[in-house]
């Protein structure tokens, strides 16, 4: 209209006919190009493409007034820039009653904005990296729930739509697992219409569990690349690129972004830029962390470089969706919770894949002290982890699966169900044994049975009574001393203790000190982390002697359930007399 008139009064009426029919046609013309580009021509275009540019186009919402929000150091408010929420007074009561239904604070998590501010995590060398985002894989989130709070739930959904390039995520799938909460219906159906389809919502009407979850959620992903997330992550800054170009230059690496921490009491978000662990196992099948080993740090040229990890964490995780299944998915028949992290490990690894660790990719994880949800399995399964840990083992741990056992001989004769699809993947795939995986890819994991100079339940006599070195059922993560107690025949975990070839006194994790006063004769026994090296332990004849201070492990004036000591060595001493038992000898 402006122009019009603008035209009216500087030309004339004949002449003003006459250029309105010009402007009108070079219009069209310029009209019907951009939509032959738009519609045939126009590269990549994808509904979180077309949906995100059109909004940043319009300057305004989509829908009922989505609009991605950028990160911006100047929003203030709770949780803003990572903060932690305090409470006070009756918020703060109701809080601290949350974390005992939710295991996270509620009241904290919903004052803080769904969009809220968090700060970049990664490291300079990260942020200067550039990518061709028109040749990297366009990758499907997969956010699996059960019963999940709201907020949480919902911090996660837009932390992964206002920091993705809109060119590389083909979608969001909330993959609910059967909730019954109200909210988690005909709420989250409305709330997601404002992501234009961007965002969409498959629901289970049978709870599955979070392994065949994350199947189903796999199963309707589209995009090249699948990556799974739990319900209460952030997304922070810059965190897809790197995951997607990694996979882009290898389809069979599994990668994992740091997993930065937010305190499930406040919320605070606390990034670790200098991520320095890669993941480990235990023998009775958990998940640890690990420092990053020497060989890690000679072959990386550079600080954004990947990270070969032997294991991941199971949450947090990005693969090729066709690789993906093409090695194995996970093993349907796992329940609810636990061990399908390990067995994607060892199985990517020994089928030719690669599990690794992408520094410059940060999510954030809520991490709990519980779970909110039920977690019996199928048939009143009350111990899934332990269930589902017995099919990793006996598909991929080959005899190796013994020293699982140590843990649960509960578990030998447990039926698991059928593993015969497993086997026969494991063969199709010609997967390597899981003693490749131990040399090559954990060469410093400790086989206690392994090796060894000796292994097994170590024995003495206290007054014709046979005791055995027993961990008296202390926390091995902590600092322990070493008790005794009466031999259990059948083997049990607590009293098997190895003295390794390199003369240390210890158990999978734990090696023995000898701990002495000085200028005393006497001292104790204390069990530490080996990665504190360990003192070294001589046999000579049946005396075990602690070689920095000479003396000998001993069990004189120890009863049952107390603590053994180290004393000058008597060859002829009864007490000092130790002798390596297998499991089942008397
Ligand atoms: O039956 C269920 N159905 C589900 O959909 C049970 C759970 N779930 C959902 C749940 O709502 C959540 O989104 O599955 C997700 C994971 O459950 P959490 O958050 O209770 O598990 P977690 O964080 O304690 O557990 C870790 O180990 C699990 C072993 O099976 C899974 O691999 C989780 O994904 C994993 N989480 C992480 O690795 C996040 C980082 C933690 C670390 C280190
Ligand atoms: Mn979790």
């Amino acid at each position: 209209m402006v122009v019009t008139r603008l035209l009216c009064r500087y030309l004339s009426p004949r002449r003003f006919s006459s250029a309105v029919q010009t402007v009108a046609f070079f219009a069209g013309l310029v009209l019907v190009s951009y939509l032959v580009y738009t519609t045939f021509l126009s590269p990549r275009a994808s509904p979180a493409a077309t949906v995100l540019s059109r909004i940043q186009r319009a300057g305004r919402s989509v829908g009922e007034g989505y609009v991605r929000v950028v990160d911006d150091e100047s929003r203030r408010g709770p949780g803003e820039q990572g903060e932690g929420v305090r409470l006070s007074g009756e918020e703060k009561t109701r809080g601290e009653e949350d974390m005992k239904k939710w295991f996270m604070n509620l009241v904290a998590s919903d004052k803080i904005s769904l969009d809220r501010s968090i700060r970049d995590a990664r490291r300079d060398e990260c942020k200067a990296l550039s990518y061709d985002l028109s040749k990297l894989p366009r990758a499907s989130v997969v956010i699996i729930f059960t019963d999940e709070a709201w907020t949480p739930l919902m911090r996660t959904v837009h932390s992964v739509i206002n920091r993705s390039p809109p060119e590389l995520l083909e979608e969001v799938i909330l993959l609910d697992d059967n909730s019954q909460r109200e909210e988690l219906k005909g709420k989250l159906d409305d709330y997601v219409k404002r992501f234009d389809g961007l965002v969409k919502v498959v629901r289970k009407n049978v709870r599955h569990g979070l392994i065949r979850a994350k199947l189903a959620g796999a199963h309707v992903a589209t995009g090249e690349v699948v990556v799974f997330l739990d319900s209460h992550c952030e997304a922070n800054h810059g965190w897809l690129e790197p995951l997607v170009a990694r996979i882009g230059e290898n389809p069979s690496a599994v990668v994992c972004p740091v997993i930065d921490y937010i305190n499930a009491h406040d919320l605070q978000y606390s990034g670790d830029p200098f991520a320095q662990s890669v993941g480990g196992f235990t023998w009775s099948l958990h998940f640890t962390w690990e420092p990053l080993p020497e060989s890690e740090k000679q072959r990386r040229k550079s600080p954004t470089q990947y990270i070969r990890s032997p294991t991941m964490a199971g949450g947090l995780l990005a693969a090729n969706r066709e690789y993906f299944f093409r090695v194995g998915g996970y093993d349907e028949e796992m329940d609810i919770w636990g061990g399908e992290n390990l067995e994607i490990s060892f199985r990517v690894w020994t089928c030719g894949g690669s599990i690794e660790f992408i520094p410059c990719s940060h999510v954030g994880h809520i991490f709990r002290d519980g779970h909110p949800y039920n977690m019996t399995g199928r048939g009143g399964n009350k111990d899934v982890h332990g269930t589902n840990s017995k099919r990793l083992a006996e598909v991929w741990m080959d005899d190796y699966k013994r020293l699982y056992y140590l843990h649960r001989s509960d578990l030998k004769t447990k039926d698991v169900g059928d593993l015969s699809e497993r086997h026969k993947l494991r063969e199709k795939l010609q997967c390597k044994p899981f003693k490749w995986f131990l040399d090559n890819i954990v060469p410093d994991k400790f086989v206690p049975d392994e090796n060894v100079q000796a292994y097994g339940m170590l024995q003495a006599v206290i007054g014709g009574v046979k005791m055995c070195l027993d961990t008296l059922q202390q926390d091995e993560k902590g600092s322990y001393g070493m008790g005794v107690y009466y031999c259990q025949g059948g083997g049990s975990s607590a009293q098997l203790i190895s003295l390794a070839r390199d003369g240390r006194l210890r158990r999978e994790t734990s090696c023995a000190h000898g701990v002495v006063r000085e200028r005393e004769t006497r001292g104790t026994v204390v069990m530490r982390s080996c990665r504190e090296n360990g003192d070294e332990w001589k046999r000579v004849g049946d005396l075990l002697r602690h070689s920095d201070s000479g003396l000998c492990l001993s069990v004189r004036g120890v009863k049952s359930g107390e603590k053994i000591i180290i004393e000058a060595c008597d060859a002829t001493a009864p007490e000092q007399q130790w002798k390596f038992l297998q499991k089942n000898e008397d």
